[in-house]
């Protein structure tokens, strides 16, 4: 069904996510890119998708298993979409250079992987080294490649608090003057970042991408 329009079938979309079907998930996402659509607007239709199994899991209505499932599902298309986006990112002089991870004790990170591709693709140097990441390794990161920006993730109302850790020990190293610091996920806020001396937050990839281009002053 739809195959021959080129309309994005968000309602497919967002049933194959909620259902955790990977490999509808996957097709999907194929019959998307061979339609033409625009990737972002792919993302948003799994994101709507694994929104409403997590509000579910919140209600309680939803188990882990099932959520687990649908996250490998929403994964499995964004891979093939991340790899989309970057391909089509053309190669040019390097925006600047941004190490990026999930803060510790933190495993989410989709929505992190979807803020490095999109950065990646538009110019930035984007050094991922993933998820649960302690405040040490993001300092030695940003030692060891001279980055111009942190990125941080965190998805736990328990761990946000870990953005604040790394700030703090960014400013003990001497490092906090030269680095920029963005931060973002869903239970972060404009406040927070404020709060805790971030330099900017991100509401989304696209927020995230004006932001880190004003900090490098390329706007
Ligand atoms: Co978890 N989880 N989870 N989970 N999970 C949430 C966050 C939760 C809100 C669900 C709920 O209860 N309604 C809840 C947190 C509650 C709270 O903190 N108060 C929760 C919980 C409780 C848990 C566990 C504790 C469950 C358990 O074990 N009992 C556990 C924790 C594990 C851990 O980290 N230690 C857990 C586990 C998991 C899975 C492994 C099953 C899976 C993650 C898989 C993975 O990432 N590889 C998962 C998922 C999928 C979710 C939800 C449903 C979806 C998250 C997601 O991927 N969203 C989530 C509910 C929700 O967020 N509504 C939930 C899509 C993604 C594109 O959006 O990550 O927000 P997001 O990223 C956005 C923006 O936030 C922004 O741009 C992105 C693109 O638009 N952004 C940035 C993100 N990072 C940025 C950085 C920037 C700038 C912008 O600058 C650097």
């Amino acid at each position: 069904m739809g195959n021959d329009s080129n309309i994005l079938d968000v309602e497919s979309i967002k049933k194959s996510v909620i259902e955790g079907n990977k490999e509808r998930a996957v097709e999907l996402v194929r019959e998307a890119l061979e339609k033409k659509i625009e990737p972002l607007k792919v993302i948003d239709a799994y994101v709507e998708g694994i929104r409403i199994v997590g509000d579910g899991f919140g209600r309680g209505e939803v188990f882990l298993p099932e959520l687990i499932i649908s996250a490998e599902a929403m994964k499995a298309a964004i891979d093939i979409l991340d790899e989309e986006v970057l391909k089509r990112g053309e190669t040019r002089e390097k925006a600047g250079k941004i190490v990026m991870g999930t803060v510790e004790g933190d495993i989410h990170d989709i929505g992190k992987t979807i803020v490095g591709s999109i950065l990646s693709a538009n110019g930035f140097e984007v050094i991922d080294i993933g998820s649960n990441v302690k405040p040490s390794t993001f300092i030695e990161k940003i030692k060891e490649t001279n980055a111009d920006i942190l990125g941080m993730s965190a998805l736990l109302t328990t761990t946000m608090v870990n953005q604040k850790k790394t700030i703090e020990e960014l400013e003990k190293e001497g490092l906090r003057s030269r680095v920029k610091v963005i931060i973002g996920g869903a239970p972060t806020s404009a406040e927070w970042a404020e709060d805790i001396g971030a330099d900017g937050w991100g509401k989304d990839a696209i927020d995230a991408l004006k932001l880190a281009k004003r900090l490098m002053s390329l706007d």
